[in-house]
């Protein structure tokens, strides 16, 4: 496969690179943290959706590369900010493939170790995907993950087919509301309905709460008067480069 092979060298050569997408507590529109996402750019391919090059990863297992990779760019941005006294968190997306490698535990612990990174600076964000499958080494490791301190986000929740029984079985502290529902806030007052519920749910269950893709002011509006603590969005930004970032935040604070 072609883009395997440009894929495998774009590792090597540096072309992806990481942005931010701030994410802020409503009422006070203070960062709280910042998802990651990848991007690679190349040459001949030109900027490759990282719908495409995330599956690419995960066929090929250069995921485990990739994530890797990811890991230590996070923790040098985690370490900048650390130095500087900035206490923020960066969500990094781990993906199921990510799951089958036994030494995932060990090399968050390594890395993180490595610039001194306290685990409640380090987000992770699964999918269902993840879970669909019940197997019991992926249970295991999130309990590990867990106890070690590193909180685990379920993402795009709602989309799937057993989010609240994944919220049973498994320790998140915190549920992302996927944006297809955020998006239709003013469409319909069913919308309205299942967004109100899953704040409910998540007050209920003491879990965290983010709002994710808030493109409108109604949107917010809503979302605040319903009190959901947290969200990101083109409202307040699009994902950043890195040498944006300090710029951002004190811009803010
Ligand atoms: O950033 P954007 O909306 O274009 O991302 C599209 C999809 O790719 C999202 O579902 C996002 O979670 C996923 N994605 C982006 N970066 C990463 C990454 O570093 N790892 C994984 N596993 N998924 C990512
Ligand atoms: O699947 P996941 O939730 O990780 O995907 C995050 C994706 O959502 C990123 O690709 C990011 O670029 C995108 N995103 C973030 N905010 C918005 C928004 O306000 N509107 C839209 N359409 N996409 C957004
Ligand atoms: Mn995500
Ligand atoms: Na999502």
């Amino acid at each position: 496969m072609l883009q395997e092979t440009y894929l495998r060298q774009a590792l090597r050569n540096d072309e992806l690179f990481l942005v931010y997408q701030p994410i802020f507590e409503l009422k006070t529109k203070k960062i709280i943290g910042f998802e990651s996402l990848t991007r690679w750019h190349n040459d001949i391919l030109g900027d490759v959706s990282p719908v495409e090059f995330i599956n690419i990863a995960e066929e090929t297992g250069l995921i485990i590369d990739l994530g890797k990779w990811l890991l230590e760019k996070i923790c040098q941005q985690l370490f900048i900010w650390q130095k500087e006294g900035i206490d923020i968190y960066i969500s990094m997306n781990l993906s199921p493939r990510q799951f089958r490698d036994s030494h995932l535990v060990e090399s968050i612990l390594e890395t993180t170790k490595k610039y001194q990174i306290n685990p409640k600076n380090l987000k992770l964000e699964i999918t269902e995907q993840v879970l669909v499958e019940d197997i019991p080494i992926v249970k295991q490791l999130l309990f590990q993950l867990n106890s070690l301190g590193f909180e685990l986000y379920l993402d795009d929740f709602g989309t799937g087919y057993s989010s609240l029984s994944y919220l049973r079985k498994y320790p998140f502290t915190l549920i992302k509301i996927d944006r297809s529902f955020v998006l239709d806030i003013e469409e319909s007052d069913k919308n309205k309905a299942l967004i109100k519920t899953m704040i409910s749910m998540a007050h209920n269950l003491n879990l965290s709460i983010i709002a994710e893709g808030i493109e409108t002011p109604n949107q917010l509006d809503f979302l605040k008067s319903e009190n959901c603590a947290a969200g990101q969005g083109y409202l307040f930004s699009r994902p950043l480069e890195a040498e944006k970032l300090l710029d951002f935040i004190s811009g803010v604070e």
